[in-house]
């Protein structure tokens, strides 16, 4: 999978792409990740990106320029299957679309900044835009963050067996069981006893249980999602 970020603020991430999972992944070949600064892309001597509204109110809006000419040098290298824009008003980013997106082979995620980009570019380029939840940040970086270690985890070949996907929280539309490692008795407080017990099949069972519980008492909304499966 290919991964193109377009930002005006690079800096913001290098340090998300760059250690743990998402770089062991870029290093495997699995997933290769450009990050692209959109001042390159600028044609104004002191590299702007953005520009005052029409209409006038607060805040800076993304210049389209600088964006169209970075999108199109990046199409006329390859075909993208999705063109992402972050942005709070987009739809909100969940496991499903994770699973989902982690099927394309290239994607471009176009960072939103000020006020946002010109209506024109969400028109012209944008097939989907995407939020990470009901909150403002500052810019769309820690944004496409999170996107893109929620995707490039569940590549073929980026996680082994202990990390493995598949037991994830929200894999199944289930919270993940409580989880204990050494020593077995920690300051008077001890380790479920079937968890050393090792009695494969009832560690199953209790770990089920305890992801149920969960669910209910934190997630009732998830919840009701569990019971669904199977219905109709
Ligand atoms: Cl994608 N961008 C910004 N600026 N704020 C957000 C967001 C995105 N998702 C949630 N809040």
């Amino acid at each position: 999978m290919r991964i193109d970020i377009i930002t005006g603020l690079p800096a913001l991430l290098e340090s998300p792409l760059n250690d743990s999972i998402v770089k062991r992944s870029q290093t495997k070949g699995i997933v290769t990740i450009a990050v692209h600064d959109l001042r390159d892309y600028s044609d104004s001597k002191h590299r702007n990106i953005d520009d005052y509204a029409f209409g006038g109110g607060a805040g800076m809006v993304m210049s389209p320029e600088p964006i169209a000419r970075c999108i199109d040098a990046l199409s006329e290298k390859r075909r993208y299957d999705a063109v992402i824009y972050t942005t709070p008003d987009g739809a909100t980013f969940d496991q499903k679309r994770a699973n989902r997106l982690s099927t394309k082979e290239n994607i471009i995620i176009l960072c939103g900044h000020y006020k946002g980009v010109d209506q024109r570019i969400r028109d012209k380029y944008i097939t989907s835009e995407l939020s990470i939840g009901d909150y403002v940040l500052s810019g769309g970086e820690l944004a496409a963050a999170v996107i893109t270690d929620a995707v490039v985890r569940l590549l073929p070949g980026v996680l082994n067996d202990e990390t493995s996907a598949l037991t994830d929280t929200f894999q199944d539309d289930l919270l993940a069981p409580p989880v204990y490692t050494r020593p077995a008795e920690w300051r008077g407080m001890e380790v479920p006893p079937v968890l050393i017990s090792g009695n494969g099949p009832a560690i199953e069972e209790w770990r089920m249980e305890k992801a149920m519980e969960r669910t209910k008492i934190r997630r009732p909304d998830l919840w009701e999602k569990f019971n669904q499966q199977g219905d109709s």
